[in-house]
């Protein structure tokens, strides 16, 4: 390698080790209009900017979001999951919390098994809340990911409306990569909306307070639509022809007269006055079939996924097993 050649390629090699700081974020036309609309909330606009510049764009955070794990088929989702650890780690975050679980059960109407099943697929009952700085999260993502920079933006803002609320430094706050936040891992504009002081001290603390955070699932739920009077999701055959593709959206609009002439089979007849869908898997054994209740579609307003709502609705009934609920 001649000499000219030696130094282009240090050059590459120093400019491939470069951190991804790069662009002030703070100097951004959006991050501008944004601390605008903040000023007029009755934030402080330098402030805000001050937070922005202190920003970091993190690579990370994109490759992350491109590598979805709701891609997957079924087969391959569920042991994530299903795990007997899981089931048994619900167990020890019950017993410590009990009280706060079956007054959520009585007050918010969600049962107690589906809060755990949630926490416990969101951050394994708290042990994993996330390492990401939410707000570099939410920048990278709001000034560096086009394809929803709208929302990210728009969570970005909340976060700083939430700083005010709640007291907190949003500087400060961590998360995960899509700047999910606590033990329920909300996003703030979902902070905002549904979190609740249920332990009544003055403060709406989902990050390091369990009490608040198990009322908060609960309110999220209850909120979207939870239903105690019936279930999540029923074996069911014959529908092959009726689903068109595997691990899709639900969207609980057929009733069940529609469903029983299409030639589905094992729908119970408690559901006969809702509305259902009927969700096809790509299961261990091969397909499989299950009629869903609006609640299972609640839990995709948790979480946009199918798989994700099954994975909750089967580690909640082991967890109910489990702890004989
Ligand atoms: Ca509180």
């Amino acid at each position: 390698m001649n000499s000219k050649w030696k130094i282009v390629a240090w050059l590459i090699v120093l400019w491939s080790s470069v951190p991804s700081v790069c662009a002030d974020y703070s100097q951004r036309a959006e991050i501008q209009a944004m601390a605008d609309r903040l000023a007029s909330k009755g934030l402080d606009r330098a402030e805000v900017l001050k937070v922005m510049a202190q920003t970091t764009r993190l690579d990370s955070v994109i490759n992350a979001m491109n590598r979805p794990a709701e891609k997957k088929k079924w087969k391959n989702y569920r042991p994530i999951f299903l795990k007997k650890a899981r089931v048994r780690a619900a167990a020890d975050f019950y017993e410590a919390h009990r009280s706060t679980f079956i007054r959520a059960e009585r007050e918010l109407g969600v049962p107690v098994e589906v809060i755990l099943a949630i926490i416990g697929v969101e951050t394994y009952y708290g042990k994993n809340k996330g390492s990401f700085r939410a707000i570099d999260a939410l920048a990278t993502l709001g000034l560096d990911y086009p394809k929803r920079a709208k929302f990210f933006l728009g969570e970005l803002e909340s976060l700083f409306v939430l700083g005010r609320e709640e007291g907190l430094d949003p500087i400060a706050l961590k998360g995960s990569y899509a700047g999910a936040m606590g033990f329920g891992q909300f996003i703030p504009s979902s902070y905002l909306a549904y979190g609740i002081d249920f332990d009544s001290d003055g403060r709406r603390d989902l990050i390091n307070n369990p009490v608040d955070a198990i009322g908060s699932v609960a309110n999220y739920l209850a909120r979207h639509g939870w239903n105690m009077n019936y279930g999540i999701v029923a074996p069911v055959t014959g529908a092959e022809s009726f689903v068109r593709s595997m691990e899709t959206g639900v969207k609980v609009t057929n009733n069940i007269q529609t469903l029983r002439v299409a030639g589905i089979k094992g729908i119970p007849d408690i559901w006969s006055d809702l509305k259902l869908d009927i969700l096809g898997l790509h299961g261990s054994s091969g397909p499989e079939y299950w009629a869903v209740t609006k609640n299972f579609y609640v839990i995709t307003r948790y979480n946009r996924s199918s798989l994700y709502a099954m994975a909750v609705t089967q580690l909640a009934s082991q967890i109910a097993k489990d702890l004989r609920l």
